[in-house]
């Protein structure tokens, strides 16, 4: 018989890809019945796409605004509303789908009931940072994955307006200098890089952890003359402390940062936006559960993001996020 358990270092590809990840997931689950792996597969197929897609914007053309604003008075990019497009047809697909939620589109898209086999909410922000395209800054799409109940339907955004503990799923991909991957089930974090050639995210890191601590913080210092002063307090000391800054300006790519060499980052209030700038559902809650899944905290205007109960569906929260021993400093100022 020939020897089929030693593998020859000409095979020494990596191919423990996401799809083969989220099915060995759901062999450790016994009541999982294969609905993650159908969601998260059309995850990774639209952001496949999307990614092409940002990496021809200027070749193809659709830099720059579509000339029209979001639900928010926000001016949509092209790139917008191309991501949206092609998530809500990759997810649409799937059966098990009942609600999407899109930061671009104010009602949420109400697919299936419970009954016609609607099991799950997925929210999104299909290309966070999309203003920094036309300058080859890394963008993202950002999503969180929520279990609907039966009646669902007739409940409307009620159904989904649950505290961010809730999500059974999170995850962002980042178009950067590769195209990354980070998800979450709640059972830690996991990283994966699209192998362009083979067309598969491949896994490179199981089971993040975030740095305790990093004398990074990540903030738009441009609007402290707006930020509380606590805030003001807390940037003097760090100016203080031999911290550095880093900021991009795409929280996909600040928080992925962050959850890779530590640090703090940070969306506090300011004057143009009281709450916070963020989205609770689909940018805050999301990340914050990677990054306390990763071993990190995550705290808002009322204390931990995740146990937020919202009151609207696009409501804005404030982001305090990162490494556990830099939150803490930051929130010693906050409770001073
Ligand atoms: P500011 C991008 O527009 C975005 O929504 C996030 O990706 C980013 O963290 C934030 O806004 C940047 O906002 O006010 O610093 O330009």
């Amino acid at each position: 018989m020939p020897d089929t358990t030693t593998t020859h270092d000409w095979a020494n590809d990596n191919l423990q890809s996401l799809q083969s990840h989220i099915l060995a997931e759901e062999q450790t689950h016994p009541e999982a019945t294969g609905d993650f792996s159908w969601i998260l597969s059309a995850i990774a197929l639209a952001t496949k796409s999307i990614a092409n897609k940002v990496r021809r914007a200027r070749i193809d053309d659709v830099l720059g605004e579509f000339g029209e604003t979001n639900t928010h008075g926000e001016a949509q990019q092209k790139l917008d509303l191309i991501a949206n497009d092609i998530i809500k047809a990759c997810l649409g697909a799937r059966a098990n789908i009942g609600v999407l939620v899109s930061e671009e589109d104010e009602e949420p898209m109400v697919l299936r009931t419970h009954a016609e086999g609607g099991r799950y909410a997925v929210l999104f922000d299909p290309l966070d940072g999309s203003s920094n395209i036309d300058f080859s800054v890394g963008v993202g799409t950002i999503f969180s994955i929520l279990r609907l109940e039966d009646g669902h339907a007739a409940k409307g955004v009620d159904a989904i307006l649950h505290h961010g503990a809730r999500q059974v799923a999170a995850g962002y991909v980042l178009f950067g200098s590769s195209t990354v991957f980070v998800l979450t089930t709640g059972n830690g974090v996991n990283m994966f890089v699209l192998d362009q050639s083979i067309g598969a995210f491949v896994l490179v890191e199981s089971k993040l952890q975030i740095p305790t601590q990093s004398r990074i913080y990540s903030i738009n210092e441009a609007n402290i003359d707006s930020f509380p002063d606590a805030y003001r307090s807390y940037l003097e000391w760090a100016h203080a402390s031999n911290y550095t800054s880093r900021y991009i300006g795409s929280m996909v790519a600040d928080v992925h940062r962050t959850l890779l060499k530590g640090g703090v980052f940070i969306y506090p209030p300011t004057e143009s936006h009281p709450d916070g700038k963020l989205r609770l559902m689909y940018e805050a809650n999301p990340m914050a559960m990677i990054i306390e899944e990763a071993g990190g905290r995550a705290i808002g205007n009322h204390g931990r993001i995740l146990e937020v109960e919202p009151d609207s569906l696009h409501q804005r929260s404030v982001v305090v996020m990162g490494s556990p021993d830099e939150v803490g400093h930051v929130e010693r100022f906050l409770n001073s």
